[in-house]
């Protein structure tokens, strides 16, 4: 069974071909979803060592280039295994994007991965996206749930602007807004007039099966 400190610190450090070695024998293993999700939560974890680094100026952009690469590299090996619902019969649509401001879209694309997997149909409206985006998506889509993703701090202001757009638009009680990424947490989420928030993407699959039931 794989050591999952050994592997957060393993990315943290950036050493590529450890994180490797460590995912083939745990791919080969034949894990199961809930397995999975705890090697995601590690490699989550990893990122936040690589951006402590950062901001303790030991790492710079290109290392968080580097470690991206790692990341999505892993992630893909590992979206297979991650299922989290029966994925046959359509479950719902959802207007997923990053939002204006942050160009940062792996755990979107987690999200996204899982979310597909689950028997969403997923209108990915991609990165960098203003609220008039958010708007047309949800008018174009009529989708039950929308989706905010948002690693930094002024995400959360952009996230706000995004569900005022809504309201104004007359469509914010046609659907169940959910924010995700490093920069929520239960403050932003009331600041900006959410409904849900998380960090973790297996768990936000299932409450939006739930909304959708
Ligand atoms: C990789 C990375 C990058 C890559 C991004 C590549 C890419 N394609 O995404 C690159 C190099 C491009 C980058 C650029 C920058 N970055 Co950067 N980056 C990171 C890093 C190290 C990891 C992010 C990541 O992928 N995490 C792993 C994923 C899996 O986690 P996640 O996003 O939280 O997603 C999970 C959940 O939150 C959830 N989820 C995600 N989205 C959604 C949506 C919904 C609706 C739901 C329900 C759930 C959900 O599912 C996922 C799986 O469980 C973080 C450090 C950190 N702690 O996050 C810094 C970090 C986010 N970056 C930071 C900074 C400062 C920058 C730059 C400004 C650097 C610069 N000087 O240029 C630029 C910003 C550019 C911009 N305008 O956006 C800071 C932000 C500081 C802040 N508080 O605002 C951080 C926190 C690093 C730090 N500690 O200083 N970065």
């Amino acid at each position: 069974m794989i050591d999952t400190a050994v592997l957060k610190q393993a990315l943290g450090d950036l050493e590529e071909d450890k994180v490797e070695a460590l995912l083939g024998e745990f791919i080969a293993e034949g894990p199961s979803p809930e397995e999975t999700q705890s090697v995601v939560e590690a490699c989550q974890q990893g990122m936040e060592i690589v951006g402590d680094n950062f901001e303790a100026g030991t790492y710079f952009v290109g290392d968080l280039m580097y470690a991206a690469q790692i990341l999505t590299a892993s992630l893909e090996k590992l979206k297979p295994l991650m299922s989290a619902g029966s994925g046959q019969e359509a479950k719902g649509v959802i207007v997923l994007g990053t939002v204006v401001g942050d160009i940062h879209d792996i755990g979107k694309n987690i999200f996204k991965a899982l979310l597909e997997a689950a028997g969403f149909t997923v209108v990915d409206i991609g990165i960098d996206q203003p609220a008039t985006a958010f708007v047309d998506a949800v008018k174009a889509n009529s989708p039950q749930l929308v989706g905010l993703s948002g690693v930094l701090t002024l995400s959360i202001a952009s996230m706000k602007d995004i569900i005022d757009a809504l309201g104004e638009a007359g469509l914010r009680d046609k659907v169940k807004v959910m924010i995700g990424g490093n920069a929520v947490s239960a403050e932003t989420s009331e600041f900006v007039g959410a409904d849900y928030w998380s960090k973790n993407a297996a768990a936000s699959v299932r409450k939006g099966l739930e909304y959708v039931s």
